[in-house]
């Protein structure tokens, strides 16, 4: 067969992109060698619906080892009693908890999606806006916090059946206690997605919600540098309160209400490859390596946030616990669309952003997301990320000027020739 020239033209023009440019999209990263390796595997020829043990198909020997590893693997990074690592995306693994553990019709609280939130936590757009019936929690004007009183007296009203925490865009910690403490008043299921630092709260840098919440998704490729995928966790499995029963009479544990609500209520076959590399990350994610980066990742948030800081930037809530910060470009008088658009032109990759409060569209906002977990895989440090802020300053402040945003482009491609990617 003659090779796709078109497609892998193009998909070296994608690696040669990622390699010259600065990604600061706060959800990206770049994997390892080894994790791109069993990605590309024969893995992608087979068909294993079901669980390690009991699938529906023959030939699965090899996967369920495979598939099993990932679980302890998961397992022990996140101190946790189950998992299951087969979501196609922490959209599919949302999808598959609330499909487990509410009815069409019920009641979710969830982040607003204008203030940090994520689609899946209730958006009208999405499913979980679409099949259940939700409302909102955001963060305090002046501080750009979450006020968990304020989250308690919108569940006193609402009374949800499933109280959602995590974020695309908020920087703070979470309040896991207090929101447990709050979805017990009302019975509600609490569900932690934490998709965005899982990579920080698996070792360490974060509160831990696995305590506190009943289920935890979380996408693998974020912080925690795996492949594109999601799984669902539980720090401890236990009886549902449903009273939902096995064929047998017995109640039926969350753990195969999950396992099912992932195959067969939202999925199909499961993508062994994917999970073979999501085994390599984790298995990186517990070596000391992988504590010594997500350890930078941090510390380069804070340094690009004091930088920032220093030219007067308004970063949402004045800083960052986690990898991320959200800035609110209203008071340099531009949209996030234009800092965006001018960025991309230096090879400089942000996302536009919508910020608590924000007067604009989803498609202009006024807001941009910065992340550091791909830039600190890269080598970077403290003092590069001052000088990255300096140069988005420098475009940002010459937005009109073609001659001195190509000049930053050359100084972004020349810069990272200097740290090399998939060698
Ligand atoms: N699209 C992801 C992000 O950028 O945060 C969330 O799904």
């Amino acid at each position: 067969m003659i090779k796709d020239q078109t497609i892998f033209g193009f998909i070296r023009e994608e690696e040669y992109r990622q390699k010259s440019g600065i990604e600061l999209i706060a959800s990206e990263n770049f994997v390892s060698n080894q994790v791109l390796e069993a990605m590309g595997t024969v893995l992608t020829n087979k068909y294993a619906e079901g669980l390690p043990g009991k699938r529906y198909y023959g030939g699965c020997e090899i996967v369920d080892k495979i598939e099993n590893l990932a679980r302890d693997r998961a397992k022990k990074l996140f101190n946790a009693d189950w998992v299951n690592v087969q979501p196609h995306s922490g959209a599919q693994a949302n999808a598959a908890v609330m499909l487990a553990l509410i009815n069409p019709g019920d009641k979710i609280l969830g982040f607003d999606l204008s203030h940090g939130g994520h689609l899946t936590h209730g958006s009208a757009v999405n499913f979980s806006g679409k099949l259940y019936n939700p409302s909102f929690y955001g963060v305090q004007e002046e501080t750009g916090r979450i006020d968990w009183d304020e989250v308690e007296k919108i569940a006193d009203r609402e009374k949800p059946k499933l109280i959602i925490c995590g974020a695309s865009a908020y920087s703070r910690e979470w309040n896991y206690k207090r929101l447990r403490e709050i979805a017990d008043q009302h019975k509600a299921f609490l569900m932690a997605d934490i998709a965005h630092p899982s990579g920080l709260i698996a070792r360490g840098l974060l509160d831990d919600p696995m305590p506190y919440c009943d289920v935890v998704t979380t996408t693998t490729h974020k912080t925690l540098r795996g492949p594109r995928g999601g799984m669902v966790l539980m720090g401890k499995d236990f009886e549902n309160p449903m009273g939902l029963k096995t064929p047998k009479g017995k109640t039926r544990m969350m753990s195969s209400l999950l396992d099912s609500g992932v195959f067969p209520g939202t999925q199909g076959g499961p993508l062994e490859h994917v999970i073979a590399a999501k085994a390599v990350a984790f298995e990186e994610a517990l070596s000391d390596d992988y504590l010594s980066y997500v350890k930078q990742v941090r510390s380069n948030a804070q340094a690009m946030s004091d930088e920032f800081n220093q030219r007067d930037y308004k970063i949402i809530s004045n800083g960052t616990d986690n990898h991320l910060l959200l800035i609110d470009l209203r008071s340099k008088a531009l949209t996030g669309k234009q800092a965006e658009d001018a960025l991309i032109q230096a090879d400089i990759t942000i996302n536009k952003n919508m910020v608590p409060f924000d007067d604009r569209s989803p498609f202009v906002t006024s807001g941009m997301r910065i992340g550091t977990a791909a830039v600190t895989t890269r080598g970077l440090l403290e003092s590069d990320m001052k000088r990255i802020v300096e140069l988005i300053d420098k475009v940002l402040t010459n937005i009109d000027r073609e001659e001195v945003i190509l000049e930053v482009k050359k100084e972004v491609n020349n810069w990272m020739l200097d740290y090399p990617l998939f060698k």
